[in-house]
């Protein structure tokens, strides 16, 4: 009989959303099977688009899965394989809904050179990441060229994104008193292509040019700030308009998606930011797997009496993790 990791190899699509369940669980044979797959990872482009809800995320991912799956006429490439994960969509869906546009959909759900998956974060701090991550390697490992995530952007979880992906993609849109959001979040810092979606709408213009300011700004800083160290290729954020309903300007996302690869791998970044993608990785299952551990040698009442200690001010919380660790390991 074949393993589930087999299957996947295989090009089992059955297989594979078993897989991916397993592994949202964090489930020991999930997590097995990933082992198992791991030396066929690391050569999906991973893409994150994140922004504010309702920005048209699924909808401009509905509109870049379908050009790149279908090249316009005369244009010679080979179509890649391309995974969508979409982590706490708005709404339920199953299959392929949450591309809303349902004939569109259905062109596309016969495809087999495309994958849909949703999944739930759990709250839990790292949680998403981690799973996220997880999915990711198995898409990557079952031969999916592009693997694109969708997030909503709300603080930590498009930060999470940046540093899962390789190519971040921050959606804005007008009216939604954008930049001083996007500073706040640091939208800015994480992005590595800026789309103003919505360009249908009065405003679009306004809301470029503001990012555009916003952007040359930041950069200017850091040239400064590096200036001296070795020359190299730049990248420079491109700000994007689209009307991902009708698919208006979504080839220019798509062709900055291919660029910002090729840059990438020609500056050896991608090299650099697989390595700390998978150092970031290390370190929080670390973190958890060692808390875990010491956590479960404490003794009954062990952990809450230090809590209550903090609570009642007979110590600091920094004091009651030195004598929690000073006990355990004196
Ligand atoms: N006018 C206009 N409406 C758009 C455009 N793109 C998307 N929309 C509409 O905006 C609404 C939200 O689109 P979604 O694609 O679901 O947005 P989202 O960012 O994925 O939303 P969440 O996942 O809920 O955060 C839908 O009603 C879309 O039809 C656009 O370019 N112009
Ligand atoms: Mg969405």
């Amino acid at each position: 009989m074949m393993t589930i990791a087999e299957r996947v190899l295989d090009g089992d699509r059955l297989a594979l959303a078993r897989l991916l369940t397993l592994i949202e669980n964090e489930d020991p044979q999930g997590l097995d099977s990933l082992g198992a797959l791991y030396p066929h990872t690391g050569r999906a482009h991973l893409v994150g688009v994140t922004g504010a809800p309702g920005t048209g995320k699924s909808t401009l991912v509905n509109q870049i899965v379908k050009l790149l799956r279908e090249p316009p006429a005369g244009v010679e490439s080979h179509a890649p394989r391309v995974a969508v994960i979409a982590v706490d969509p708005s709404s339920p869906f199953s299959g392929g809904a949450i591309l809303g546009d349902r004939i569109r959909m259905r062109d596309l759900a016969g495809d087999e050179g495309i994958f849909i998956r949703s999944m739930a974060s759990r709250g839990a701090l790292g949680g998403v990441s981690r799973a996220t991550s997880g999915v990711a390697a198995a898409l990557d490992a079952a031969g999916y060229d592009l693997v694109m995530i969708e997030t909503v952007g709300a603080g930590q979880a498009e930060v999470d994104i940046a540093s899962t992906a390789h190519t971040t993609i921050v959606i804005d849109a007008p009216g939604l008193g954008d930049v001083i959001q996007a500073n706040k979040a640091g939208i800015l810092e994480i992005a590595d292509i800026l789309v103003v979606n919505k360009a249908d709408l009065s405003g679009a213009e306004n809301t470029i040019r503001t990012l555009e300011m916003a952007l040359s700004m930041a950069q200017n800083d850091r040239k400064h700030a590096n200036a001296g160290t070795a020359a190299g290729p730049v990248w420079t954020i491109p700000v994007l308009g689209t009307v991902a309903t009708t698919g208006e300007g979504v080839v220019s996302v798509v062709d900055a998606i291919r660029t910002h690869k090729d840059y990438l791998t020609s500056s050896g970044h991608w090299s650099l930011r697989e390595r700390s993608r998978i150092q970031a990785q290390i370190l929080t299952l670390l973190d958890q797997r060692l808390r875990t551990r010491f956590l479960g040698r404490l003794s009954d009442g062990r952990f809450s009496h230090a809590v209550t200690r903090v609570v009642e001010r007979e110590c600091s919380p920094d004091q009651a993790v030195k004598d929690l660790l000073e006990e355990m390991d004196p």
